[in-house]
């Protein structure tokens, strides 16, 4: 297991690769080319000099974190095999620089959905979550909300210009039902894979974050029916998964432990996004509110320790990172990516990885 930390390079962060190196047990970045539209290829000496900046601080870059696929490639215009393409061109890039895992996700329009991104918690931190009775009808609310919610900083997957033409957006969607949605996705790793193999790169979906519909758009990556169809869909190891811990877990009715389980045993889970959340009145019948809770067990409703045992007992050999933190110790930033908290993530995991292994010899 190697321990990660996700950063968004130097023009797009107040945290350095400085601060990071001295996170210890921390062994490599989740970079990525942030300026790069979707679409475009990534030029090798981009991605090489990025590279040599986190290696001379004695990290690796050995996942990215994502190679976003356009819009076209998930509806299936005629654009979508110039996408293609460049997506192709893009993988042996990576790979010729040492990259092993891309994540990616194949959600339409919105990459990830939370209500509020700056809850505040009764110890005075703060951090996202997702209310229902907070999500408006008419997505380009949400839009604002993030916007003015996310500061000078951009959110992953929640680009400006992209987010310009949502009414567009939705409606080319309008014929893509989850079936479609999942031809597009087959279709788009069918033509990647033969790179993937020859330049040893593995993809790793990124599950539906949350893991339902929303705003009427199709959802395929759900719950361990759909990671079950995806492995089975293009049968080969390159065909992974990131296993986002929160985002299968905010489906209350998902059993994470076993889906952790059984997809490291089948050898798909390539990178794992280790975060807990904190359900919001469960007991009310259907509610799924939750927050980010911090990472240890008793600060929220997931059994971290069970996760930790069931990628440790299965053989979990991929990249792991702290997924969201909260904002704490006064720290302002791009929201769910301060410093500390998560450097307190990476603390706990080792902390628990250790435990583990020593327990289990
Ligand atoms: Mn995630």
């Amino acid at each position: 297991m190697e321990l990660t930390f996700r950063w968004y390079g130097p023009n797009e962060e107040k945290i350095t690769l400085e601060q990071i190196r001295q996170i210890p047990g921390c062994s490599g970045i989740v970079g990525t080319l942030f300026d790069i539209p979707v679409g475009e290829v990534w030029p090798r000496e981009r991605i090489h000099a990025l590279r040599e900046m986190v290696e001379a601080n004695g990290l690796t870059l050995k996942v990215i974190e994502s190679v976003n696929v356009s819009d076209d490639i998930k509806i299936g215009t005629a654009k979508r095999d110039e996408h293609i393409e460049a997506y192709k061109e893009t993988i042996k890039n990576l790979g010729q620089e040492g990259v092993k895992v891309i994540c990616y996700n194949f959600m339409p329009v919105f990459d990830w959905v939370k209500s509020d991104l700056d809850y505040k918690l009764p110890d005075g931190s703060s951090t996202l979550a997702f209310v229902k009775a907070n999500i408006p009808d008419d997505p380009q609310e949400i839009i604002d909300t993030v916007a003015e919610g996310s500061g000078d900083f951009t959110l992953p997957g929640w680009e400006p210009e992209r987010l310009a033409q949502v009414k567009s957006l939705l409606d080319a969607y309008k014929d893509v039902d989850e079936e479609k949605l999942r031809e597009n996705l087959v279709y788009f790793l069918n033509a990647i894979m033969p790179v993937c193999e020859e330049y040893d790169v593995k993809m790793a979906i990124h599950p539906d974050d949350p893991p339902y519909s929303m705003f009427g758009l199709p959802r395929i990556i759900k719950n361990r029916e759909d990671l079950d169809w995806l492995c089975n869909a293009v049968d080969t190891p390159y065909n992974g998964i990131t296993l986002c811990c929160g985002s299968i877990a905010e489906e209350p009715g998902n059993d994470i432990y076993s889906i952790l389980a059984e997809f490291t045993r089948r050898g798909r889970i390539h990178f794992v996004h280790m975060r807990n959340i904190k359900y919001i009145n469960p007991e009310e019948p259907g509610n799924k509110d939750f927050y980010e809770a911090p990472h240890p067990s008793p600060c929220g409703s997931l059994d971290m320790y069970k996760m930790m045992r069931a990628l440790h007992d299965n053989g979990f050999e991929g990249f792991m990172r702290p997924d969201h933190g909260r904002m704490i110790w006064g720290e302002t930033g791009r929201p769910g990516y301060g410093l500390y908290d998560r450097a307190l993530g990476i603390a706990y995991i080792n902390g628990m990885w250790e435990a583990i292994e020593k327990s289990s010899k």
